[in-house]
């Protein structure tokens, strides 16, 4: 008897130019364009088995050991619907195919990072889900055509389907087919890029970014300003750096868009705050850093930037990764017992 059965994984993705505010809800269509950067496999990521069996029941998911209801309608269930839809086109094209689409499926998914970090786990986690549904359906879809339905488990979540440097297109149509994800450049592009994690808090956040971005959609008129006339140049801008490799312009864009992202979540009525004290304070850290490095003739050595939530990320060149490594321990020194809990607090290289 055959077995049906794959599994994938997928990275999680940290955003330079931050997604903030859906257009169409349900179909999670975002009010601009994003550009993000895929962390490396062997750090933060979500691995997910997929199996199709005629014995199931229904279909049904664990998160972590911990079996989570797919609720009808909601976007676990979009994502199986529509994964099992484009199988049922491979089907209908070659008869001689199992009809797995017609079987249920049971669905485990795994991050090799503590939920608890106050990581976005969401963006990996509906990434390696399609990618794993795609493996075992056998869909000759690509990473593209599947960011169309991971867009819909969480939007972040379309970018973690490439490696790199990711760019997802806010697209123009009301059925969402051109609100995808697209490579800006691979990792092997621009390898020397790392990423540092620093977890200021593992709190969970007080305001979800689903609910959160639709406040700010609903009473900032600095978001209306964002969209129109700050986001296209700065997607082209970014872009721009990246091909060349440029870290002076694509630190000082990043820097840029996640200082506008948190304006925007304070203009948000009732105001969203997502940064803390020592999040503030790193943010001044890098940036006398970098103020130092100008002074002397230098570039810029770091970017920060920040998500729905106090924990900060840091762009770097490798070889400055060390003296900021250095830098954070001297102004942040850490209780011994509390040093590193997750083995986060380290460089994770990129793609
Ligand atoms: C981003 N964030 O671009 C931005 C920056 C948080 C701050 O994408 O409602 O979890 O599932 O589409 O993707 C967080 O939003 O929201 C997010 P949904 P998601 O990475």
């Amino acid at each position: 008897m055959s077995v049906y059965q794959a599994t994938a994984s997928a990275p999680v993705n940290i955003a330079c130019i931050k997604y903030w505010g859906k257009r169409d809800t349900k179909l999670i269509l975002p009010t601009n364009s994003s550009l993000s950067v895929t962390l490396d496999q062997d750090h933060l990521r979500s691995t997910t088995t997929s199996r199709a069996d005629a014995s199931f029941k229904k279909d049904r998911l664990w998160l972590n050991d911990t079996e989570e209801e797919i609720k009808e309608g909601g976007r676990l269930a979009t994502c199986i619907s529509e994964m099992k839809r484009l199988r049922r086109e491979v089907e209908e094209k070659d008869a001689s195919q199992p009809k797995l689409s017609s079987y249920y499926v049971h669905i485990c998914s795994r991050n090799n990072f503590p939920t608890a970090a106050g990581l976005a786990s969401s963006a990996s986690g509906f990434a390696a889900l399609v990618a794993s549904l795609a493996a075992l359906y056998k869909l000759p879809a690509s990473p593209s055509e599947l960011s169309l339905i991971a867009r819909q488990g969480s939007g972040s979540a379309c970018r973690s389907l490439f490696g790199g440097f990711v760019a997802w297109q806010m697209g123009s149509l009301p059925d969402g087919s051109d609100s995808l994800a697209v490579e800006v450049a691979p990792q092997s592009h621009w390898p020397d890029i790392h990423a540092l994690i620093c977890v200021v808090s593992d709190d969970k956040k007080g305001t979800s970014s689903t609910s959160g971005m639709q406040r700010t959609v609903e009473t900032s008129t600095l978001l209306q300003h964002r969209i129109a006339h700050v986001v296209p140049a700065r997607m082209e801008a970014i872009s721009a750096a990246i091909q060349a490799r440029d870290f002076d312009a694509f630190a000082r864009i990043t820097m840029q868009d996640s200082n506008q992202f948190h304006a925007v979540a304070l203009d948000t009525d009732p105001p969203i705050f997502y940064m803390n004290d020592v999040s503030r304070a790193i943010i001044a850290l890098i940036v006398e850093y970098n103020r130092v490095s100008v002074a002397n003739g230098g570039k810029l050595k770091a970017a920060y930037t920040y998500d729905a939530g106090p924990n900060a990320v840091i762009y770097a060149p490798k070889e400055n990764i060390k003296e900021i490594v250095e830098l954070i321990v001297k102004y942040f020194p850490q209780p011994e017992a509390f040093k590193d809990p997750f083995g986060l607090f380290g460089a994770a290289g990129v793609g």
